[in-house]
C-alpha cells in the first residue's frame, strides 16, 4: 500500500453552511472535490496524525464511496483509528454519542440530512468536534481558510475495505473499527427513559406508527421501538434506508411526511405517529388528530421531561434557536430557570450544554435534543414524548390542550420560498434591512411596530459572536416575524419566513395557525413585499 500526494488546487466555494458543507451529489463527485474538502478538515484541525475518528453517514447515494475515500485519506494522515458504523452507517446523534464516549478527536459525518439524496440530488460532509458537537463556527473558519490555501492532498492507494463486518482491521498503519451502529446508541436511551413503562403502555395496546422515510433511523426505530419496547411489528414503516430515500425527501414535517399525516388525521389514527428525517435528528410528532409543531413539542418535553428518568432531577436551563417561537421561554419562567436565545443551528447549543447551562435545546425546524449527545436527536425525542405519554395515561391532545391553558398558546408557522434567485433574495433582505430603524410606530395590516433589528450574538460562556443571523420585527401585543435565507440548500436561495403570535386565552386557542396568523402573514408580506422581490405568489412549503 503506497500513499499518494496528489496535487491541487483551491476550489471556490467550499464553505460549511448551517450544518457543514451540503452541495449536489454530483459537485462531490466532480474530481478532488470531496478530497480537497476533507484534506482541508484535517488541515483545519491541525492535522489528524496519531488521533482516533468516528466516521459514519445516513447512507444516501454515494456515503459509500466517500466512506472508503475519508478512510484512505485518514490511514495517509496517519490517523491511528477509525470508528466506522456498520456499512458506513451512523445516524447524526449516535455518531455524536460515540464521538463522545470513545473519547475520540472528533468526526465526520456524510449526510445532506433532510435534503434528498441520489445522484442528482444533495450530498453533505460536516466535522464534529470532540464534545460530539458540529463544529463551531471558529473551527469551520478555520476549515473553509484551509480550502482557500490547499496545494495537495494524502490518500493511500489500496482496494476496499470491507465495512460490512464488525470488528477491526487495519488499513496500513490505522486501526479501522467497525462497529454496530445501534447497540450503544439503544444502551444509552434505555438508560435515560423508563423502558418498563413503554413496555407495559404498549401491552395494554397503545398504537404508534413510525415513519422513518426510508433513511437512517429504520434499523435504530425498529430495534428500539419493536424489538426492546414491544411496539407491534409493522409499527415502523419506511424502515430499509435506501441511497435515495425511496424517491422522497426525507423531511419530517407535514409537506414531506403527508402519507403519515393522513393516517393520524383520518378515522384509523394510531394513538402516536412520529418520522425522523434523513440523517435521524429531526422528528415530526403527531397525536391522534393532533400535529404538534416543533416549537410546541421543545415547550412541552420541557415542562415534563422530569418525568423520564433520565430528567427526573429537573432541568439546568433551556435553549431555542431564535425563529423557535417564545413557547418554551414561558415554561422557562414558570420553572425559574435560564431561557437562552440562539442562531439557527445545532453548532450553538454546544457551548451552553458543554458548561451545564442547558439540559434542553430545540428549533423550529423539527430538532429537538438534550445534553444526552451535542447533536439534536430524533427518536430520543419521540422517546421522551412516549415516557410522558405513559406516565401521564394522557393522549398527545390532552397534553398540548393542558400545556396551552396552562402557558398560552404561540401561534407559529414557517413559510419557506426554494430556489429563488439568490440575487433577488439579498437585494429583498438588504432593502427590509435598510429600513429597520425607521419601523417602530409604523402599521402593517393593521399590526404597530414595537421594534426591529438584525439578531447577532455573543456566546454566554466563550465569548464568540455572531452577526447577521435573521430580521426580526416585532409587533405590540407580542406578535412577531423573522426573515433570514436558508444556509443549508443547494439551489438557489431559500427564504425563510417565520410567523408568531401569542394567544392567551383558551378558548381562543383551537385555531388553524394559518387562520389565527393571517393578520401577521399579510403584515409580513407589507413589509418586506415578498411577492414583488421574489416573483412569488405563495410559499413553496408551510410548517
Ligand atoms: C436548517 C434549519 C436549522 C437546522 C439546520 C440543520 O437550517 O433551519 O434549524 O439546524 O437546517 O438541520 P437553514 O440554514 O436551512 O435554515 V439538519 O436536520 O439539516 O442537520
Ligand atoms: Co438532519
Amino acid at each position: 500500500m503506497q500513499i499518494a500526494t496528489h496535487k491541487t488546487a483551491p476550489i471556490d466555494g467550499q464553505k460549511p453552511g448551517t450544518s457543514g458543507l451540503r452541495k449536489k451529489t454530483r459537485v462531490f463527485m466532480e474530481p478532488h472535490y470531496l478530497e480537497n474538502f476533507v484534506q482541508s478538515i484535517f488541515d483545519g484541525i491541525g492535522g489528524v496524525a496519531g488521533r482516533t475518528l468516528v466516521l459514519g453517514g445516513d447512507g444516501r447515494y454515494f456515503n459509500d464511496r466517500a466512506a472508503q475515500v475519508i478512510l484512505r485519506m485518514a490511514a495517509a494522515n496517519g490517523a491511528a483509528r477509525v470508528i466506522v458504523g456498520q456499512g458506513g452507517i451512523l445516524s447524526t446523534p449516535a455518531a455524536s454519542h460515540i464521538i463522545r464516549t470513545r473519547g475520540t478527536d472528533g468526526g465526520i459525518i456524510l449526510s445532506a440530512s433532510h435534503n434528498p439524496g441520489g445522484p442528482d440530488e444533495d450530498f453533505g460532509v460536516k466535522f464534529n468536534t470532540p464534545n460530539g458537537g458540529p463544529a463551531p463556527e471558529e473551527v469551520t473558519e478555520r476549515i473553509f481558510a484551509a480550502t482557500k490555501q490547499i496545494a495537495a492532498y494524502r490518500i493511500l492507494e489500496t482496494h476496499d475495505i470491507d465495512l460490512g463486518t464488525l470488528g477491526e482491521t487495519r488499513l496500513a498503519e490505522m486501526v479501522v473499527e467497525v462497529i454496530d451502529p445501534v447497540a450503544d446508541y439503544a444502551a444509552l436511551m434505555e438508560r435515560l427513559f423508563d423502558f418498563d413503562a413503554i413496555r407495559t403502555l404498549f401491552r395494554s395496546g397503545f398504537t404508534l406508527r413510525f415513519d422513518a422515510m426510508h433513511a437512517v433511523t429504520g434499523p435504530y426505530a425498529t430495534r428500539i421501538l419493536e424489538e426492546m419496547l414491544g411496539a407491534p411489528e409493522g409499527s415502523v414503516v419506511n424502515a430499509v434506508p435506501s441511497p435515495d430515500f425511496g424517491g422522497g425527501h426525507p423531511d419530517p414535517n407535514p409537506v414531506w411526511a403527508s402519507d403519515l399525516m393522513d393516517l393520524m388525521m383520518g378515522a384509523d389514527a394510531p394513538d402516536f405517529g412520529a418520522a425522523s428525517d434523513g440523517d435521524g435528528d429531526r422528528n415530526m410528532i403527531v397525536g391522534r388528530g393532533a400535529y404538534v409543531t416543533p416549537s410546541d413539542s421543545l415547550a412541552v418535553l420541557a415542562a415534563l421531561a422530569h418525568l423520564a428518568p433520565g430528567y427526573a432531577g429537573g432541568l439546568k436551563g433551556v435553549a431555542r434557536s431564535m425563529p423557535t417561537s417564545a413557547a418554551v421561554d414561558r415554561v422557562a419562567e414558570a420553572r425559574g430557570i435560564p431561557c437562552y436565545e440562539t442562531p439557527t443551528g445545532w453548532k450553538f447549543f454546544g457551548s451552553l450544554l458543554d458548561a451545564g447551562r442547558a439540559t434542553l435545546c430545540g428549533e423550529e425546524s423539527a430538532g429537538t435534543g438534550s445534553d444526552h449527545v451535542r447533536e439534536k436527536d430524533g427518536l430520543w425525542a419521540v422517546l421522551l414524548w412516549l415516557n410522558i405519554l405513559a406516565a401521564t395515561g394522557k393522549s398527545v391532545q390532552q397534553i398540548l390542550t393542558e400545556h396551552w391553558a396552562r402557558y398560552g398558546r404561540n401561534y407559529y408557522s414557517r413559510h419557506d420560498y426554494e430556489a429563488v434567485d439568490a440575487g433577488q433574495a439579498a437585494r429583498m433582505l438588504d432593502a427590509l434591512r435598510a429600513r429597520l430603524d425607521d419601523l417602530p410606530g409604523q402599521s402593517f395590516a393593521g399590526l404597530k411596530v414595537e421594534g426591529a433589528d438584525e439578531f447577532a450574538y455573543t456566546d454566554p460562556v466563550d465569548g464568540a459572536t455572531s452577526t447577521g443571523q435573521g430580521l426580526r420585527i416585532r409587533f405590540e401585543g407580542g406578535s412577531r416575524i423573522v426573515l433570514r435565507l436558508s444556509g443549508t440548500g443547494t439551489v438557489g436561495a431559500t427564504l425563510r419566513v417565520y410567523l408568531e403570535r401569542y394567544e392567551a386565552d383558551p378558548a381562543a386557542q383551537a385555531e388553524d395557525p394559518q387562520a389565527a396568523l393571517s393578520q401577521v402573514i399579510a403584515a409580513a408580506e407589507a413589509i418586506a413585499g415578498i411577492r414583488a422581490h421574489t416573483g412569488r405568489e405563495a410559499p413553496d412549503v408551510r410548517t
